[in-house]
């Protein structure tokens, strides 16, 4: 690390002590920022490194509800209202037991930058709870929406700061967490929250957006290389919303996606995962990868516990797409999938790559895309809900998909620019950072020390 940087990030993890995904976090920021301080010495005169870590408010709040059972229950909510120098605050909200304010800075200070590449006019936060929706009744699914939203409503609104969705959280918890804000203010306001139900003032395209995003920056990444899915074999993590829609976008770009997993296990599936039951047990019945493999028969296999990156050991393996979680692809995984030829590594998930295995594929020269640029396209698409909502317009389907193609590639081009303007073409990692961090930066000049 830059040594100018370097008493900046020893500083926030004093400051910051145990937060082990946040320090995570920025230090991949800080290592790829020497060379801007070093042209740009204004952005150090005024602390904007200092500024930028500490996020502008952080909100804490407990949350009683009360099961079927008739017991109390308490969990803890957060908002961190990290920077809102580009536009309101906007980032999801995560409900996981694993959930601590650690959690929620790293997601926060990752959106931040990720928000500033898409170009929009958008702020960074996030939210959550560590609430575990895993076996709750929709009784209690709603009951803790609610209580959570009696707390958060005081601190957001369409032009302070705007949740949507992000794990555990999807257009079922919006729809509640809308209904308990519309009914405490008394307002109509359909841009306090995206993710909204199409019917009520969501966008076409955004239950979509985030996997088919990751697909098409992917696509993008193999162009450079005169590549495409065309014929493809690609590995897609979780089965949740993301990957749902990366693996039907891959289809769709002609790639087959041959496993996918959950928390509990793998499952392979060597003619192609059928997105349609995939849909119809994690989508409607709300359940388990298990219940795929079992309805789905001989074709495929599920391994309870198993190592989806191990896969590229036994079979081709062209694209990784790592759709679920911080951490989930760690330096041994990276080396299979490296040692086995894989072409592009796209993060379709924030932050699901270990620092050491980016350094495996650096080392590698295997295309890499990071979190913040390649999973972009969700939060681009709860930004055009919000212009639609601001217009009470709606668009359609082609219309809207259309922009987060444009969107996608705006970015792709973003982050490619500037790795070559800073001498390191092809490094995705340093360009998304860059381009990210600059646009906050010069914000955040213009308005003076606040
Ligand atoms: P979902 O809740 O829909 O799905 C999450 C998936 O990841 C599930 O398959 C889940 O398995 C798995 N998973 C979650 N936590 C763990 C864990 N600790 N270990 C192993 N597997 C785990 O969430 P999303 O698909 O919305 O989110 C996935 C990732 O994408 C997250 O990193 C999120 O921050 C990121 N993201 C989401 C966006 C969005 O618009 N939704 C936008 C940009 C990024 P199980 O069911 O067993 O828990
Ligand atoms: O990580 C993310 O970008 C999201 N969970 C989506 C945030 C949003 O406001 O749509």
């Amino acid at each position: 690390m830059d040594p100018r940087i370097q008493p900046i990030f020893d500083e926030v993890l004093r400051r910051n002590a145990g937060e082990v995904e946040f320090h995570q976090a920025v230090l991949e920021v800080f290592e790829s920022l020497g060379r801007v301080i070093a042209k740009h010495p204004q952005y150090a005169e005024v602390s904007i490194l200092e500024r930028i870590c500490e996020p502008e408010r952080q909100i804490i709040f407990r949350v009683p509800w009360v099961d079927d059972a008739g017991r109390v229950q308490i969990n803890r909510g957060f908002r961190v209202e990290f920077n809102s120098a580009l536009g309101p605050y906007k980032g999801g909200l995560r409900f996981h037991p694993s959930v601590y304010l650690g959690t929620i800075k790293f997601l926060g200070f990752e959106q931040l930058f990720k928000n500033a590449l898409t170009g929009m006019p958008i702020g960074g936060g996030k939210g959550g709870s560590d609430f575990d929706p895993k076996g709750k009744s929709t009784g209690e699914v709603m009951r803790f929406c609610q209580s959570f939203m009696t707390e958060l409503y005081r601190h957001i609104g369409e032009y302070t700061d705007v949740p949507a969705g992000d794990i555990g959280v999807g257009g079922r918890e919006i729809g509640y967490l809308f209904g308990q804000y519309k009914r405490i203010t008394n307002r109509y306001e359909s841009a306090v929250l995206t993710g909204k139900g199409v019917g009520w003032g969501g966008s076409l395209v955004r239950t979509e957006a985030t996997g088919y995003g990751t697909a098409f920056f992917a696509d993008e990444m193999l162009k450079t290389r005169s590549e495409s899915f065309e014929g493809k074999r690609v590995l897609v993590s979780g089965s949740g919303n993301v990957a749902i829609y990366a693996i039907e976008k891959v289809h769709q770009l002609g790639g087959v996606v041959v496993a996918c997993s959950d928390s509990s296990g793998v499952v392979y599936d060597d003619s192609g995962v059928d997105l349609e039951l995939l849909r119809q047990i994690k989508e409607v019945e709300r359940g388990r990868l298990a219940d795929y493999a079992e309805r789905r028969g001989s074709s495929s296999d599920y391994r309870a516990g198993g190592n989806i990156w191990s896969i590229s050991a036994a079979t081709r393996i062209d694209v990784a797409l790592p759709c679920a979680t911080q951490n989930e692809l760690d330096e041994t995984d990276a080396r299979v999938l490296a040692d086995n030829g894989v072409l592009a590594v796209a993060e379709g998930a924030n932050m699901p790559s270990t620092p050491e295995a980016v350094r495996v594929f650096s080392e590698a020269s295997v295309l890499f895309g990071p979190g913040k640029a390649v999973n972009a396209g969700g939060v681009a698409t709860s930004a055009l809900e919000m212009q639609q909502n601001a217009s009470r317009d709606s668009w359609s389907f082609d219309n809207t998909e259309q922009r987060l193609v444009e969107i996608m590639r705006g970015i792709h081009e973003r982050c490619a620019t500037t790795a070559e303007e800073y001498g390191e073409p092809g490094n995705y990692v340093l360009g998304a950072n860059i381009a990210g961090f600059t646009r906050v930066a010069d914000a955040m000049l213009a308005f003076g020390v606040v």
